[in-house]
Formats: C-alpha cells, sequence, structure tokens
C-alpha cells in the first residue's frame, strides 16, 4: 500500500470515490490535489492499485477493498460519490452501499443516470435516512482532473456539508466555482442532460457551418481551420470552436490528408442527447435544434441506407456564392443565431422540467455555472446569464435585447445560408430548422388554426375562435352550422 497516510484530523477520508474508471480516477485525483483525504474503491482492485502506482503521491488516497473497508475509512457523515455506468451497475452499487452506511451519510451518484432514476433513487434512500444525491458532472476526462462544471440535485441539506467540498474542485470562472445546488432530487441529473443535449446541437451546428464552407465554397479544410480559429476570437468563442480548429488541423499520419476525411462519417450517440428529445416531447416544448442534431446522427449511421440513396437524383443545383467571404460571414451569423435558437429551446425545457417536478431551478445560476468546466463553455454564457439577471422571468432567451439584437443583426444572413444550402443541396437541417423555429415563433398567425379545424371534422374535437370565449364544433356532417360546447 503506498501513501495512505490520511490528512483529515480524524485520520479518516472526507470523500470517498467507487468506480475508478477514467471519470472517477479523475475527480478522486482532483480531491486529493485540493488536499482532502480520499477513500477509493473499484470493483475490480486492479484499478485501484493502478491508480496509487501511478497518481499515489499526488495526495492522501486510502486504498480499500470492499464496500465494507470503504464505509469504514470514512468520516461522519459519510460522503460516498459512485463514479459508475450509469444504469443497472449503479443500482446495484448504490444498494451495497445503502446497506453498510447509516442515516445521515451522504450518497453522490456522479455517473450521467437519467434525471427519472435519480427521482426513484433519491426516494429510496430517503426512506432509509439516506441523503442521496445525483450530481451531473460535464468536462470528460480533463474537466474532472482539472475542474469540471459540477450540477448537484438533491436535498439542501447534503448541499452545506459537500457544497464546498465540490466547489472546491469545481472549474473555477471569475472567482466563481462552476458548481451551485440546482434543486431538490432529479433535478442536477435533469440539467445534465439538457446540457448534452445542447451540446449535440452545439456540434451538429458546428458540423453544417464547415460542411457549407467544404461544399459550397470548395475551401480546403486547413483553411476551415483557421475560420474556427478566427470565430474562437470573436462573440463564438468556446470550447467546442477552440477544439474544432485543433480537429480540422490535424493531418492523418499515415495518409498525409486531413484526419477529419479518414474518420467514418457516422456519429455516435450515448444517449443523453436521445434523453433530452424525449422528455422535451413529454413536457411538449419543442426543442428541435436538439433533435434535429440527435436525428442527424442517427441518419449519418443509417449506413446501408446511405448507401443505397447514394444515387438519387439532386435536381437542378444552383451556384455557389460568388463571394466567398460574404458568404463566411454569412455562415457565422447563421451559426450564432441558430446557437441562440438552441439554447433558447433548452433553457425553456429546463423552465419546463423545473415547473413539472417542483425544482424551482434559477436559470441564470446555470448559466453561471456553465460558463467553465463543461463540454459547452463559452463567452455566451455571460450573455445568458446577464439575460436572466435582468429578468429571471424571460419568456425566451431570443426576447432578452442582447440576443434579439444579435439574431435580428444576422437574420438576412441566416435566411442567405438556409436557402443557399437548399439550392445546392447540402443538407442544414439545425440551421434551417432554427430559422423556422424563429419564423414560427415571431408569426402573427400559424396554420395551427387550420389543423385545429381538422381535428374538429374528423374527431369533434373542437375549436376556439378567435372574437369570443368558449369551445366550439362545426357540425361538419350535418348542416355545418357552428354550435357551443
Ligand atoms: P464507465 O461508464 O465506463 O464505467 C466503468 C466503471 O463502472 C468501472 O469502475 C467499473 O468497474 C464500474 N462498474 C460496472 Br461497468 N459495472 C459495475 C457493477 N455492477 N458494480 C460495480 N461497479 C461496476 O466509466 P467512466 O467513463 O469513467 O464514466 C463513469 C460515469 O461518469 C458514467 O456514468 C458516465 O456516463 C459518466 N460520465 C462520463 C464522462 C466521460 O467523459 N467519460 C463524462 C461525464 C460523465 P470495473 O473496473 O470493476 O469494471
Amino acid at each position: 500500500m503506498n501513501n495512505v497516510e490520511a490528512s483529515s484530523s480524524s485520520g479518516k477520508a472526507q470523500i470517498g470515490v467507487t468506480g475508478l474508471a477514467v471519470m472517477g480516477s479523475n475527480i478522486a485525483r482532483n480531491f486529493a490535489r485540493h488536499g482532502y483525504t480520499v477513500a477509493l474503491h473499484n470493483r475490480s482492485i486492479a484499478k485501484t492499485d493502478a491508480l496509487i502506482a501511478n497518481h499515489g503521491d499526488e495526495g492522501n488516497f486510502i486504498r480499500t477493498e470492499t464496500i465494507a473497508e470503504f464505509v469504514a475509512a470514512l468520516e461522519r457523515p459519510r460522503r460516498v460519490l459512485i463514479m459508475v455506468k450509469a444504469g443497472a451497475p449503479t443500482d446495484a452499487v448504490i444498494e451495497e452501499l445503502a446497506d453498510a452506511m447509516e442515516p445521515g451519510d451522504i450518497i453522490i451518484d456522479g455517473g450521467n443516470s437519467l434525471y427519472t432514476d435519480t427521482i426513484r433513487r433519491e426516494a429510496a434512500m430517503s426512506a432509509r435516512g439516506l441523503n442521496f444525491v445525483g450530481a451531473g458532472i460535464s468536462g470528460g476526462e480533463e474537466g474532472a482532473l482539472n475542474g469540471p462544471a459540477i450540477m448537484p440535485g438533491g436535498p439542501a441539506e447534503s448541499y452545506e456539508s459537500l457544497g464546498p467540498m465540490l466547489e472546491s474542485i469545481a472549474a473555477q470562472v471569475d472567482g466563481e466555482p462552476c458548481c451551485t445546488h440546482i434543486g431538490p432530487d432529479g433535478s442536477g441529473h435533469f440539467v445534465k442532460m439538457v446540457h448534452n443535449g445542447i451540446e449535440y446541437a452545439d456540434m451538429q451546428l458546428i458540423g453544417e457551418a464547415y460542411d457549407l464552407m467544404r461544399k459550397a465554397l470548395d475551401l480546403p479544410v486547413a483553411e476551415i481551420a483557421d475560420v474556427f480559429r478566427e470565430w474562437n476570437t470573436t462573440e463564438l468563442e468556446s470550447y467546442l470552436i477552440e477544439i474544432t480548429a485543433e480537429v480540422l488541423s490535424q493531418v492523418d499520419a499515415e495518409t498525409g490528408k486531413p484526419l477529419v476525411d479518414v474518420i467514418v462519417d457516422a456519429a455516435g450517440q450515448k444517449g443523453t442527447g436521445r434523453w433530452t428529445v424525449k422528455s422535451a416531447l413529454d413536457l411538449g416544448i419543442p426543442t428541435t435544434g436538439i433533435a434535429e442534431a440527435v436525428f442527424a446522427r442517427a441518419l449519418s449511421s443509417s449506413t446501408d441506407q446511405r448507401l443505397a440513396a447514394r444515387g438519387l437524383k439532386a435536381g437542378a443545383l444552383g451556384e455557389a456564392p460568388a463571394d466567398k467571404a460574404r458568404f463566411i460571414e454569412d455562415i457565422k451569423a447563421a451559426l450564432y443565431a441558430s446557437k441562440v435558437v438552441a439554447y433558447a429551446q433548452g433553457f425553456d425545457q429546463i423552465a419546463a422540467g423545473s415547473a413539472e417536478y417542483g425544482w424551482d431551478v434559477d436559470r441564470g445560476a446555470l448559466a453561471t455555472i456553465w460558463r467553465g468546466g463543461c463540454i459547452i463553455r463559452a463567452q455566451f454564457l455571460n450573455r445568458i446569464r446577464e439575460a436572466y439577471a435582468d429578468d429571471p422571468a424571460l419568456p425566451s432567451l431570443l426576447l432578452a435585447p442582447y440576443f434579439r439584437d444579435a439574431v435580428e443583426a444576422g437574420i438576412d444572413s441566416w435566411r442567405r445560408v438556409v436557402s443557399t444550402a437548399t439550392l445546392l443541396g447540402i443538407p442544414v437541417p439545425a440551421f434551417a430548422s432554427s430559422l423556422s423555429y424563429y419564423d414560427a415563433l415571431r408569426a402573427e398567425r400559424l396554420p395551427a388554426a387550420l389543423t385545429q379545424g381538422l381535428r374538429d371534422y374528423f374527431g369533434a374535437h373542437t375549436y376556439q375562435r378567435v372574437d369570443k370565449e368558449g369551445t366550439f364544433h362545426t357540425l361538419w356532417s350535418g348542416d355545418r352550422s357552428e354550435v357551443a360546447e
């Protein structure tokens, strides 16, 4: 056993981490680097030993082999962070821990659990006197080690003992930690899920911008990387734009081609984007940017169908834009405006989830903690934070003066991009659906009136009138007079 002295006054660990794969081992190291004594546990002991062998000198770790040993190594109230695979493995570990722990102890699930599982688990643990905290953690491997964004839900009392520890290992932006108590039970995992959904939309929009520069403007990949590098010095500054320039600059050592040209164009997904869309459907929130991103990944992975469809005619295509520099500016404006829509929709979903479950999520505080550590960290989040500070009840981010001005300034570009892409046969599902969403939102009248008429015709579903109160039905198969219901 290496380096196992404890620095805490009790000689015990202030926190335990079980599940020492990529995320768990890096978070355990992050706690240790911040001076905490960390008890380590993993189902297979080899991972625990590897962590101590490779990084045991970074702080104080207590090596344990069994759950009983692990729990005994912790000071009370015990705090255990679970970082195992979401789903059944997480349930199994929670059960084992709960049997060994005592009332008042805190179990934190830092995995990507589905928020409804978290609601269920919190209720079960609370009935046993245990505090259960579902914490969304974003930032991947690097964030876990150097400072992630942390979104803890669960009982407010547990945040009193846990909050300072989590805040100390989280990313810091302008002296503020990227961690705050989100709300009760599943709220932390819910907002982390929507965060991941927004991440899908962000990446899809970046992909469409890249594809347009490639196909409409015939720009070499290295030049496109330069465009993204330049955009990263503007209002688009963000981690994802920064790493887009990195990925596009990478040359494959084996072929000498841009790496992006040798990567199979079938995007994977682990499920949080799909969960976001399912939840949006249940809540009745049109999170179209995220949905298009999830479907675009699905279409990209429909390999056989894509292969079979390759010969389908494109029809008469339009001309490529003559002024390349201007079209690049147009793409930039379209990217920004579509991004505003994706975030507006994501924050709407968070407001709806919060209302549905009674969580009282503070959207401004959320924008604040997303400014660092997480994958969607961006300059942009400062503007969202300001928008909610000015008006906590903002009906849509699109109506905040800053975003309204930005989108209105880019609207002509946005239309040019979507129409040019359509004329050139280049798919831009997220750019186009975001623009349609914007147009629908600002429309005075929508064809929903006709939908209501049709529903009344075939199903007597009734409708309301613009000129008087009440509910009405037309006797379609009778004399077509109108009756009040
Ligand atoms: P994985 O999701 O790959 O899970 C591996 C860990 O789960 C190992 O420690 C493994 O133990 C343990 N485990 C499994 Br699998 N089944 C178990 C069981 N029945 N009982 C006990 N332990 C079990 O690890 P990860 O990629 O580090 O992610 C951890 C969590 O963090 C996941 O929920 C993930 O969704 C989430 N997350 C990941 C990222 C990321 O960038 N990777 C980002 C944010 C959140 P073993 O060593 O004995 O097999």
